[in-house]
């Protein structure tokens, strides 16, 4: 009985050692559907966030990932941060400049990425300028 409840110990503290870093790699590589996610460089380098639906103001803490106002395990501020974005979501995803959805916006279409928010057609150029997003019809 007793080397029974040594070895459970044993794997569940092996488990929860080696399952954070798995998670991370996860969602860094593949993206989970119905998520935008946005990227602090160029070409989704720097840090991560990912959104679900509806509508997340990036003052604000909480998002898909338990993120929200700093990119994934990092202090670093996600407003007015973002510079490359992958909407993995059937929807439009709106990125504003302001923050409770005004001002200029982005349109982000769906199942669509962009490497650089600097250049583009057909949308303002909006690097380091998100301040919050909202998915529409939903
Ligand atoms: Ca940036
Ligand atoms: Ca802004």
């Amino acid at each position: 009985m007793k080397k029974a409840l040594v070895c459970t110990f044993l794997t569940m503290a092996t488990f929860t050692w080696t399952s954070g870093a798995a998670a991370h790699a996860d969602s860094r590589n593949s993206i989970r559907d119905g998520v935008i996610c946005l990227y602090e460089h160029d070409n989704y380098k720097g840090g991560q966030a990912c959104f679900g639906s509806h509508a997340w103001d990036l003052s604000w803490t909480g998002g898909e990932d338990g993120v929200g106002r700093n990119w994934n395990g990092t202090n670093r501020a996600v407003e007015n941060g973002a510079s490359s974005v992958k909407n993995n979501s059937r929807y439009w995803v709106f990125l504003y400049d302001g923050r409770n959805y005004k001002g200029t916006f982005y349109k982000a279409k769906p199942y669509s990425s962009d490497a650089d928010l600097t250049k583009n057609s057909g949308n303002p150029s909006f690097d380091n300028r998100t301040s919050s997003l909202a998915f529409k019809g939903i």
